[in-house]
């Protein structure tokens, strides 16, 4: 249920949908050499369709023995049992706290007083209660849930002792372990390894996803890599370019076939949504195509969580400000597995891609501050530092450039559980991506309303490295992430944009 209801012409409520019509406000630009740029206002009408009924809605973590995968798991079951526990400053209760969301808000309108009323973020559109979600999932490692939520040392002890009778009857799925893709230093964890050739290995992830559906009684699922960082797949000709080709390479046990790539497979050919939460290319050309055709949505890549958020606000603020950052110097060092996995070269190098993209946007936007193919100095190092944990440490260093030629240096020193940040990370990829499958749209001239574009760039929000579709930009900067969800979720109620404007407090 929302909270507010739209009283407009342009949004009419069923008994099963939100129906508003929608006028898209932009302006198209014509550039002829040597004249003045020609800047139009276009308006576009849209209608957009939301089923609100809510599924039961499932939950497959790849890596779910993991420091994420346990935590998400740990953080939904204290929620849903209203969980308290212990810790050296009181008692602490059970939170979303960290997801955009269950714990954000966004300005709904004005009332009579001229005060701004904010709602929930979820109340915006019907969404999944995260509390009624169903987590199940897979890992190369068999330990139980219980004690890989131990073994994570993330959560408080008395919060780990009230949730492990619970976990310890879970059990990951075996999964496909191709020793290359990840770090040598993982082998002594892979005890829970599918057997057969990769097309074996994708019938049975197939057949994993539709009994964890039909054992549960779930209408829906989503599924979620969130298992160690792999090498980058080669692109090859013929191997992974196309989505036949690709499924051809399965059914050859082609090498560069990644344990990713074929969980994205499976996920498709079962008209399951897709998301990459690590940096390396699992959504191949041939992973694109077969969404495409098989009208599955899919997102990626890298959770956005703390250093690169900080940085795609910050670079954002310089870059508006007319500050020019010409350089930018991250230090990170942390002691959990994905640390270990990311002390080798190639696992790391997927890290360095995804961390090194994310302020290209703000540096094209302004022409004034860089010249055409002038960049930043940008440099990511990362170090495995086993005593601190889960407990990350990121190290900024921003040099810009300022008024007259003077230097302005910005360092900065980020703490953080990181798994704490990248659970709510994933419950809202879990949540917005099925919302996602209940929107639909059309044009006044067409008969029938249809899906977006089967990759998500909506979800860019949440990710380091967004995958957008073929030919479309890449937004970075949180802001506009923010905006883009927001506008988009309220022209489904058929509501303007949010405008910052204030007219009514300034045209007085
Ligand atoms: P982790 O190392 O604790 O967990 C990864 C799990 O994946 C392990 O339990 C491992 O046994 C399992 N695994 C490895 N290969 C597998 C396969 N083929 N199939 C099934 N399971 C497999 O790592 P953590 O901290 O949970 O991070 C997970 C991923 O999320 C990493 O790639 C990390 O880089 C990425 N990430 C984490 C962020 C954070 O803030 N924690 C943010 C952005 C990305
Ligand atoms: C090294 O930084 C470890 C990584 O897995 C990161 O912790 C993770 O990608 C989060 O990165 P960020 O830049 O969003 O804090």
């Amino acid at each position: 249920m929302t909270s507010f209801k739209v009283q407009s012409d342009n949004v009419k409520y069923t008994d099963d949908a939100i129906i508003s019509t929608y006028v898209y406000q932009d302006t198209r630009v014509e550039r002829k050499e040597g004249q003045p740029l020609i800047v139009k206002p276009i308006e576009e009408t849209y209608m957009f369709k939301t089923e609100t009924k809510l599924p039961k809605l499932g939950l497959m973590l790849i890596g779910w023995g993991g420091n994420n995968g346990t935590t998400t798991t740990a953080g939904i079951l204290a929620n849903r049992h209203k969980y308290t526990w212990q810790t050296r400053e009181g008692t602490q209760t059970a939170n979303y706290f960290g997801s955009v969301t269950q714990s954000s808000t966004l300005k709904i309108g004005v009332d009579e007083n001229g005060q701004d009323v904010f709602i929930p973020f979820h109340e915006i559109l019907p969404m999944v209660n995260p509390d009624d979600i169903v987590v199940g999932g897979w890992d190369i490692s068999s330990v139980n849930m219980g004690d890989a939520m131990r073994r994570a040392k993330v959560l408080e002890p008395d919060l780990q002792n009230q949730l492990y009778e619970e976990m310890s009857k879970m059990k990951p799925l075996p999964a496909p372990y191709y020793p290359s893709f990840i770090a040598a230093n993982q082998k002594e964890r892979a005890d829970n390894v599918l057997k057969g050739t990769k097309q074996d290995n994708l019938e049975e992830i197939r057949k994993h996803i539709r009994d964890f559906k039909k054992d549960n009684d779930l209408d829906k699922v989503v599924v979620l890599w969130t298992a160690n960082t792999e090498r980058y797949a080669d692109i090859l000709k013929g191997v992974n370019d196309t989505a036949d080709n690709l499924l051809n390479a399965v059914k050859n046990n082609h090498e560069e076939v990644s344990p990713s790539t074929i969980f994205a497979l499976a996920s498709i050919l079962e008209k399951t949504p897709f998301i990459n939460g690590s940096p390396q290319n699992t959504l191949v050309p041939g992973v694109i195509d077969l969404a495409i055709r098989e009208n599955v949505y899919i997102g990626g890549d890298d959770f956005k969580s703390g250093q690169t958020k900080m940085k795609s606000v910050m670079v954002d603020f310089l870059v508006n400000a007319g500050i020019k950052p010409i350089s930018i110097t991250s230090y990170n060092h942390l002691g959990n597995n994905d640390g270990r996995n990311l002390s080798a070269p190639a696992q790391f190098r997927s890290k360095e891609i995804s961390k090194s993209s994310v302020v290209d946007d703000m540096v094209a936007s302004n022409a004034i501050l860089y010249k055409e193919n002038e960049h930043p100095d940008h440099v990511i190092v990362i170090k495995y530092t086993p005593a601190v944990g889960d407990s990350k440490r990121a190290l900024d260093e921003y040099q810009s450039e300022i008024f007259m030629g003077g230097r302005n240096t910005i360092s900065m020193h980020n703490v953080c559980e990181d798994s704490l940040l990248a659970a709510p990370i994933i419950i809202d990829l879990c949540i917005l991506t099925e919302l996602m499958t209940r929107i639909t749209w059309k044009r006044p001239e067409d008969t029938e309303f249809k899906r977006f574009h089967s990759v998500l760039s909506v979800l860019s929000y949440l990710l380091k490295a967004p995958v957008v579709p073929e030919g479309t930009p890449v937004i970075n900067a949180l802001s506009k992430q923010r905006k883009c969800m927001e506008n988009i979720f309220r022209a489904c109620v058929g509501l303007p944009p949010q405008n910052d404007m204030m007219l009514e407090s300034k045209a007085l």
